[in-house]
């Protein structure tokens, strides 16, 4: 059996992850390949559950290394119950968000360092990399712009610009550090335009 491909999808808030996850996915599908289309925090029931304590606001604030931890937990689950068997059964894992968060939002966000977030990344995922990560780009005030229309702040959208600032900075220099994979998609364009620019990225892997 050929292993799956595993593609990430990451970028600020709004930028439209879950959007072009979906118009991704029915891309791949046209071709015949069978798809998994997952997200992170989450994914299994577990995995899930910690999302809600990351997401969810709490009377106790919860620590730097506690949240970097418990993204970790999650990931770990995500990979032993849904991307590695979905990997080896052939299958192409679709993600909305992976390891690239934790740098842009542990790492660049709240300052953490890089090399702990490696020794991590390395103890929850062994060899595990996607192929391919599609890093939708815009301008900060264009994504929460986006996301304010939906309403309620959750516990990271609740952060103040500099921090989503900070973010950003570390996702573009994530891009630099890992041309072969990371793709540079401007998001701060017309739908139409954002796919036509995953196409054409995503084209290379199916030859
Ligand atoms: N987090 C972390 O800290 N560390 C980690 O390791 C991981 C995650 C894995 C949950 O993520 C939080 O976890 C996240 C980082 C942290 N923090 N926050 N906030 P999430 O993925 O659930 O949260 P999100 O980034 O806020 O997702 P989102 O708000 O759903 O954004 P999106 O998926 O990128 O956007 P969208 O829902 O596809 O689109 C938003 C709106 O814009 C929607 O109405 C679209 O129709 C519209 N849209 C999309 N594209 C366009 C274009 N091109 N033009 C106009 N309008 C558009």
């Amino acid at each position: 059996m050929i292993r799956g491909k595993f593609i990430t999808l990451e970028g600020g808030e709004g930028v439209g992850k879950t959007t072009n996850l979906a118009f991704i996915k029915d891309y791949l599908q046209s071709y015949d390949i069978s798809v998994v289309g997952t997200r992170e925090p989450g994914g299994t029931v577990l995995a899930e559950k910690i999302r809600n304590l990351l997401l969810d606001k709490h009377s106790e604030a919860i620590s730097e290394n506690a949240e970097l931890l418990l993204m970790f937990a999650a990931r770990a689950q995500h990979i032993k119950h849904v991307v590695e068997p979905a990997l080896a059964q052939g299958k192409w894992v679709l993600c909305d968000r992976f390891t690239d968060a934790t740098y842009a939002y542990q790492g660049g966000g709240r300052n953490m360092r890089m090399s702990t977030i490696e020794w991590l990344e390395d103890l929850v995922q062994g060899a595990l990399r996607p192929d391919l990560t599609l890093l939708l780009d815009a301008p900060v005030e264009t994504g929460i712009e986006r996301v304010r229309e939906r309403g309620a702040f959750d516990r990271f959208e609740a952060e103040k610009l500099s921090f989503f600032e900070q973010v950003r900075r570390a996702y573009l220099l994530q891009a630099e550090l890992h041309p072969e994979r990371i793709k540079l998609i401007k998001a701060d364009q017309p739908l139409a335009e954002v796919q036509r620019a995953l196409i054409e990225v995503i084209g290379v892997l199916l030859k």
